[in-house]
């Protein structure tokens, strides 16, 4: 595919998704979601890549669904395209996938960094879900994954009054790992990408399915699905490299096997 409003960059055992229509501070259309997802679902296959990242302008990782594409829409017509449903593959990417986040992440914006693995944020990064001033909600999980991440009430807040909350306030609140200058942002992102993409892609892809069970079943069902998986884990050949390695005091080298 060739892309018009991403760019797609792999970088050793990585991939990176920028989303690239600066001028309207990467509001999101039905393009950028064809192209985003054709690039995640083409690098979960591909088995030299490890991690993915998506990440925007220094300005806008991204400000929301396009307002202009959507505003005409009848709800007959939003409901029969079934209208940025496909963002929601995204959740289905079985390799971990890390929100690089400066400025904007609105409404949509803050959608998808809410569906990534981790968010590393830039000092500058706001995030927010201002839909109501629009006389909408949320449409692809905000007021679920948002409410599940920071609780119910600072969700509700946010929700309801459309305040953005700044970077500091959002690593507090648990919705960010971590907080970086911006001139590091995408080096730290890419040597967080590196390291998890430098481990075994079984364990991970196990690790990543069993922490995000958590947030669909007891606690009970939960850590009986974390252990059937670690059970598991020893019928592959880099549980056998990794503790061996171990032992012979050097690195693993793992083989995804
Ligand atoms: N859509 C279209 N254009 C946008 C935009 C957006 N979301 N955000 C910014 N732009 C455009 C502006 O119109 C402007 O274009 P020109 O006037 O130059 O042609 C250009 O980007 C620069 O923006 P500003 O001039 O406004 O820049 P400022 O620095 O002054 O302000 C801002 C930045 C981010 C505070 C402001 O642009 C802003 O408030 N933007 C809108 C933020 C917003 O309301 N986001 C939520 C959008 S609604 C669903 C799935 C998803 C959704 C809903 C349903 N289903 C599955 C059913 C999601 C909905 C949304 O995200």
């Amino acid at each position: 595919m060739k892309f018009e409003t991403i760019v797609m960059e792999i970088n050793e055992n990585i991939m990176i998704v920028t989303i690239n229509r600066p001028k309207m501070l990467n509001a999101l259309n039905s393009k950028i979601a064809e192209e985003t997802i054709y690039a995640l679902q083409e690098a979960d296959k591909n088995d030299n890549i490890g991690c993915m990242i998506i990440t925007g302008s220094e300005k806008a990782f991204a400000a929301g669904a396009d307002i202009k594409e959507m505003r005409e829409h009848s709800f007959a017509e939003m409901y029969q395209l079934n209208w940025f449903a496909e963002w929601d593959q995204i959740s289905q990417i079985r390799k971990p996938i890390i929100a690089a986040v400066s400025g904007y992440a609105l409404g949509g914006g803050c959608e998808i960094a809410l569906m990534c693995d981790i968010i590393i944020a830039s000092k500058t990064a706001v995030f927010g879900q201002p839909e109501i001033s629009l006389g909408i909600m949320p449409g692809i999980g905000g007021s679920q994954r948002l409410t599940r991440i920071i609780g119910k009430s600072k969700a509700m807040e946010m929700c309801l009054t459309g305040r953005l909350m700044d970077a500091e306030e959002a690593e507090k609140a648990g919705l960010v790992a971590r907080i970086v200058s911006n001139e590091i942002l995408m080096e730290e992102a890419k040597n967080t990408a590196k390291k998890i993409a430098s481990f075994s892609k079984p364990a991970v892809q196990m690790l990543k399915e069993s922490i995000n069970r958590s947030y669909e079943t007891s606690l009970s069902e939960g850590i009986r699905f974390e252990r059937r998986l670690f059970h598991a884990m020893f019928s592959t050949i880099d549980q056998k490299e990794g503790m061996l390695a171990f032992v012979e005091k050097r690195e693993a080298n793992f083989t995804d096997k």
